[in-house]
């Protein structure tokens, strides 16, 4: 390895040689394994933001995707199912009356294509949710056969969430990091492959990151927006704060140009990600949609991750649909009080009917207003989930299922972890919503099958008397 470089500076010289060519970068997103997975607008962000500062830095970069999607099932808004196989479970989920899949492509076609790419010095994998785990340990033996020289460094969530566990499954890797530790990886590279990095930025003004290589990809049916890291709340379930202690939102200017630099490449779909994206909205959401309104083109815009409907006026639901929103998914929770202040007391009926009224009011159909329900919650009864549904059809909107996981380093997590059906603190493959783990006798796995029905039909008996119209 040493071999490709070369001293550089003089005797009172520069502490650091530089190589003779700058390190080989390949970006991995692996496959998963999962009883259900599909492409709801997902997306490696923070390894394209990693590989993005890279390249900032004069490296090359290539990137390998392993989440395919089915092209020709992919939805005219942007999502779609990934490519999947039948594949056996692991032993420690064979009680798990379920079929579970690998998602993305085999790890055979993985090799195939690891094996055209030229040999990288330096390869960076992702995991996106803790209990995926197991894709990226195998990429990265799969790496580490082919490329014995190369240094491995695993990043993401799981790493972040379950720190001990990484480093103990992570045997082929030389380097395990959280998010809040890029500091460390900036020594790492320049440790290790010995090259001098100019632009090292910390996270702390996303203002000035390069935007993701989003290029590097073979599709680009959506970009997804990263216009905050952290959050101002502090749901009980929730592990943003863990993650960012403090709250960094981009200016609406920043987030604009990067539209405008996306669609200027054929990019029509704009996903958000944002844990609090219309909080002090008259500071960023509003100046934000205003902006985007008046651009001489028309965008998509979707929000996987639900807005907060206490921000929610008659301006903001305008907006929304003058900026693009081609629905608008908000945050319900639970109409329990009790439940609606443990996890953070975000929203009140009255509050949330005056949201609703507003998104009316600007033209939104039932259809296009989705609002997400917590389900599973330790010790809730399936009744809550029920009244939750009828509340959301008395209002005329379409109710979504959110099944609640075990998140480790929420309050929530810590409170109810030991109660749980599985030892979701030992493993993080038992933090899969699949699971179930608090089911209990007030809530039942076959009540959530049947709720899930009764919220279902409640959307197709929407669409049903909508054709009959
Ligand atoms: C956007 C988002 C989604 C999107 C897609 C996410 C994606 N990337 O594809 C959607 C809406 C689909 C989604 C769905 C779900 N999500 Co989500 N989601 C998020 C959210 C808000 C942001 C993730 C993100 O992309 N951040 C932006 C990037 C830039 O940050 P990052 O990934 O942390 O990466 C940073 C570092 O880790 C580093 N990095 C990343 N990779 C690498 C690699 C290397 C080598 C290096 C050096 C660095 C590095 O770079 C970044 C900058 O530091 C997070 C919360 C949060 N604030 O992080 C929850 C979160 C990840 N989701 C969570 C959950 C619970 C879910 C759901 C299960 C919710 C549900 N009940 O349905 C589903 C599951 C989806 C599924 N099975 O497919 C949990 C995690 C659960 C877990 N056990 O892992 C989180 C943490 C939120 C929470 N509640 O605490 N989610």
């Amino acid at each position: 390895m040493l071999s490709f470089f070369q001293p550089e500076g003089g005797p009172e010289g520069r502490s650091r040689p530089k190589p003779m060519r700058a390190p080989r970068v390949l970006a991995i997103n692996p496959y998963i394994y999962d009883f259900a997975a599909y492409n709801f607008w997902s997306n490696p962000l923070g390894l394209l933001y990693v590989s993005s500062i890279l390249r900032q830095n004069g490296l090359p970069v290539e990137v390998i995707d392993c989440m395919r999607v089915r092209e020709d099932k992919r939805k005219l808004d942007g999502r779609g199912p990934f490519i999947k196989e039948k594949v056996p479970k692991p032993e420690i989920l064979g009680v798990v009356p379920k079929q579970y899949r690998r998602y993305g492509m085999s790890p055979g076609e993985f090799v195939r294509i690891l094996e055209t790419r030229t040999a990288p010095d330096l390869v960076l994998i992702t995991s996106i949710m803790t209990y995926w785990y197991q894709g990226a340990v195998e990429i990265s033996e799969l790496v580490r056969q082919a490329c014995p020289q190369a240094k491995i460094v695993i990043g993401g969530i799981y790493p972040t969430l379950c720190h001990e566990q990484a480093t103990l499954n992570f045997k082929a890797a030389d380097l395990i990091i959280p998010s809040n530790a890029i500091g460390t990886f900036y020594k790492f590279v320049e440790d290790e492959l010995n090259y001098t990095l100019s632009f090292k930025p910390m996270l702390d003004d996303l203002d000035i990151l390069p935007y993701p290589a989003h290029d590097l990809l073979d599709t680009l049916p959506f970009v997804p927006l990263l216009t905050s890291l952290g959050c101002v709340f502090r749901c009980t379930y929730c592990a943003t704060s863990f993650m960012y202690p403090s709250m960094t939102r981009r200016s609406p200017g920043s987030v604009l140009g990067e539209i405008v630099h996306w669609h200027l490449q054929g990019v029509r779909r704009f996903v958000i990600y944002d844990d609090s994206f219309l909080y002090s909205s008259e500071d960023f959401a509003k100046p934000l949609l205003r902006k985007i309104a008046g651009l001489p083109y028309a965008v998509d815009i979707y929000n996987p991750n639900a807005v907060n409907a206490a921000f929610i006026d008659q301006e903001m639901a305008e907006l929304f649909a003058r900026s693009g929103f081609r629905e608008v998914r908000i945050g319900l929770e639970s109409v329990d009080p009790a439940v609606q202040s443990a996890t953070g007391g975000k929203v009140t009926e009255a509050v949330f009917e005056r949201a609703i009224r507003a998104l009316k009011g600007a033209g939104y159909s039932r259809e296009q207003l989705k609002v997400y329900i917590l389900a599973g919650l330790p010790r809730q009864p399936w009744q809550d989930v029920k009244r939750a549904i009828d509340y959301l059809r008395s209002l005329d909107v379409t109710p979504y299922l959110a099944e609640y996981t075990p998140i480790p380093h929420t309050p929530m997590y810590e409170q109810f972890k030991d109660i749980a059906k599985f030892p979701v603190a030992e493993d993080a493959i038992y933090q899969n919503n699949a699971l179930f783990p608090y089911a209990w006798e007030g809530f039942t796995e076959d009540d959530l099958n049947r709720l899930k029905r009764y919220a279902k039909e409640k959307r197709s008996q929407v669409s049903g008397e909508r054709k009959n119209n």
